[in-house]
């Protein structure tokens, strides 16, 4: 017994397809319908969160012998951060998830204060290990080690801390305030292993360089992996390679010519990334562009997403980003609601083919959950048209359309090509008219279109060039004054003869996440409306330009709620 058949059938039952031992039903049965009930119009169908209480920063994502598993920063007391644990829940497509106890508590001297952001790596054998920030008795930073208590528990409920801990501690110049968020480690052709630490020496964002033989006895290399001179404090390093041609992800031990290595920091409430060759003989890190050295800053997404890890998914071979979105009402809202943080549908991602930049997509997955669909061609948007999507649940939907685009000559001018886009959005808002645009989508909106979320297109010229403006203005989201509705914007560089642009947005009652030009900008949105929740909420496609724009095809669904369960304490084998 304990082979994984025996497994896939008792964790089957466990998702309540056979709807037997799942922890609180009346919570699931909720979920199958939509969670728009009165009090939590806000609450998500098919994005990933607890049951209640604060999340964070996920944590140590992984795929281990057919299962997913997310951890994340989690308090299990409040919806305010503090006391900080791992939370942790098992999927087997990364949409349905069982709650599971939490992995690591902050019991021991080297955690006390909490236990911290980190990341999982896998061992040769199969053994899952995890790196993990302590917040120590003197509330200095420290890295420890936790293993899985029973490797053959499936599951990997159980897990215990080394005795070897901390393994890492803020020693010399090391600031025991600025030492955190270790990354998945990686071997050299040389077998050793290495990690980073994020960082911040004499007010400079640095990702710390250790190495290790064995995993436990760690040296600090006499360099970082890479540093900036330009921003403060990195926190959640992730260091990746992707490949340059095909479309596969690579496990993090995967160097060589026919890579590039993605370098991430979290910085400024952002998610900043930047692209170059890694050497590991040298461990030396040649960035093609490096952070804030350019007007373009890369980032992961350019509205509300932060503290994000990547994963390597070795069934599927592909690289998958979780992001924690964090919310954008007050703290006493969050307290009322009795929940605050979500995180990002997950993402595959992928090289640009110009090597420049990365493209994200929600996973395949998810499309699962998508339920009766409408779909429209070859539509005309006339300027300073709208017209209502129908028959669709619009507060609960993916969209994807595509839009075919006019001459770009009458473009508006765009006179320095170091203008904020963020700016640029808020100032020629979704009410402002324009030429090539604003056209898009007006999500969560109510009938009068009082409040709505505005998803759009702008096409401008440059000096020597064209960019598509991506905006997400939130400006009229909610008629409740505490909400943060800043306006979020990103560029994309577009050549004269583009034909069309898309646009795929993700709709779930509070989150909007818009994919623009096939997932070369991001932008997340919080939203809460007071009119447009539930069965109130509408769906519209709008053309303020001058200029008329075809929607080529529209397609929009309505998804089906995921299944976040919490599992009994007490197990029992299926009834087979
Ligand atoms: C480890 O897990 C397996 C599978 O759940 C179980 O059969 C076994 O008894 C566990 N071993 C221990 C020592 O708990
Ligand atoms: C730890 O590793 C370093 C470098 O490899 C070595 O010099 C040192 O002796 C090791 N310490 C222990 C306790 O194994
Ligand atoms: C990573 O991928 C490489 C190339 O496919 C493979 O040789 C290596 O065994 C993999 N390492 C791990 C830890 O999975
Ligand atoms: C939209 O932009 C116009 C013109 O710049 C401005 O007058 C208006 O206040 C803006 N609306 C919002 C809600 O920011
Ligand atoms: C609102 O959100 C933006 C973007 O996340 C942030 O920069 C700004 O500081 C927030 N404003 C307030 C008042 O919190
Ligand atoms: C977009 O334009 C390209 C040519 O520029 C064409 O190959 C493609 O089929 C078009 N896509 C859609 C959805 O119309
Ligand atoms: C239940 C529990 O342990 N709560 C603790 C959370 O953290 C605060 C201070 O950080 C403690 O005062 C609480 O006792």
């Amino acid at each position: 017994m304990g082979g994984p058949v025996f497994w896939v059938i008792f964790i089957y039952s466990f998702m309540g397809v056979h709807g037997v031992e799942v922890g609180d039903s009346s919570h699931i049965q909720k979920k199958l319908q939509s969670p728009s009930e009165e009090q939590q119009p806000y609450r998500t169908a098919y994005h990933f969160q607890p049951p209640k209480n604060w999340m964070n920063d996920p944590n140590g994502p992984m795929y281990y012998k057919g299962i997913y598993h997310l951890f994340y920063q989690y308090n299990p007391y409040a919806a305010v951060w503090g006391n900080i644990s791992w939370g942790h829940s098992v999927s087997y497509d990364l949409i349905n998830w069982i709650l599971l106890e939490y992995a690591i508590n902050p019991t021991d001297p080297y955690d006390i204060n909490g236990c911290w952001s980190g990341s999982a790596t896998i061992l040769p054998g199969e053994k899952p290990v995890i790196l993990y920030t302590g917040d120590d008795f003197k509330k200095h930073q420290v890295q420890n080690l936790a293993v899985p208590k029973n490797l053959s528990d499936p599951l990997l409920i159980e897990w215990v801390k080394s005795d070897h801990n901390p393994l890492m501690t803020p020693v010399g110049d090391i600031d025991p305030n600025f030492f955190r968020d270790p990354t998945t480690a990686w071997q050299g052709p040389d077998r050793i292993w290495r990690v980073v630490v994020g960082s911040q020496i004499d007010g400079h964002g640095m990702a710390l360089l250790y190495r290790s033989k064995d995993f436990i006895n760690w040296t600090r290399s006499q360099d970082p992996l890479h540093f900036s001179l330009k921003t403060g404090m990195w926190e959640c390093p992730d260091f990746y390679p992707l490949d340059i041609k095909g479309e596969n992800g690579l496990n993090s031990s995967v160097q060589g010519r026919a890579t590039k290595h993605v370098l991430k920091a979290s910085f400024n409430d952002h998610d900043y990334y930047i692209i170059g060759d890694y050497e590991p003989q040298t461990d030396s890190f040649e960035p093609q562009t490096d952070f804030m050295d350019s007007s373009f800053q890369l980032r992961y997404d350019y509205g509300n997403f932060y503290a994000s890890k990547t994963f390597y998914d070795s069934s599927k071979k592909r690289r998958i980003l979780w992001g924690w979105i964090l919310e954008a009402d007050s703290k006493t809202d969050d307290i009322n609601k009795k929940w605050s943080g979500l995180q990002s549908m997950p993402r595959r991602i992928l090289l640009d083919k110009n090597g420049k930049q990365l493209i994200q997509w929600p996973i395949k997955e998810i499309e699962k959950q998508r339920a009766e669909r409408v779909n429209y061609q070859n539509k005309e948007l006339k300027g300073g048209s709208v017209f209502e999507i129908e028959g669709v649940m619009a507060a609960q939907a993916d969209v994807e359309v595509s839009f075919d685009l006019p001459n770009f000559e009458e473009a508006e001018f765009m006179e320095s090509q170091f203008v904020d886009p963020q700016l640029l959005c808020s100032q020629k808002n979704a009410s402002t008219r324009g030429v090539i645009g604003p056209f898009g989508l007006l999500v969560l909106a109510s009938k009068d279109l009082t409040e709505r979320t505005a998803i759009f297109f702008k096409i401008f010229k440059g000096h020597d060039k064209y960019v598509a403006l991506l905006c997400s203005d939130q400006s009229r989201s909610s008629f409740r004054e505490e909400i943060n509705k800043t306006t979020f914007g990103a560029f994309i560089e577009i050549d004269p003869h583009r034909e069309n642009i898309s646009l795929r947005t993700l709709i779930d009652h509070s989150i909007v996440e818009s994919f623009g030009d096939e997932g070369r900008a991001c932008i997340t949105a919080r939203v809460y409306p007071e009119l447009a929740i539930g069965e109130e909420a509408h769906l519209y496609a709008f053309n303020y330009g001058s200029q008329s724009v075809t929607i080529t095809s529209l397609s929009a669904w309505s998804m089906k709620a995921a299944q976040i369960a919490p599992i009994q304490k007490r197990r029992r084998p299926p009834v087979t």
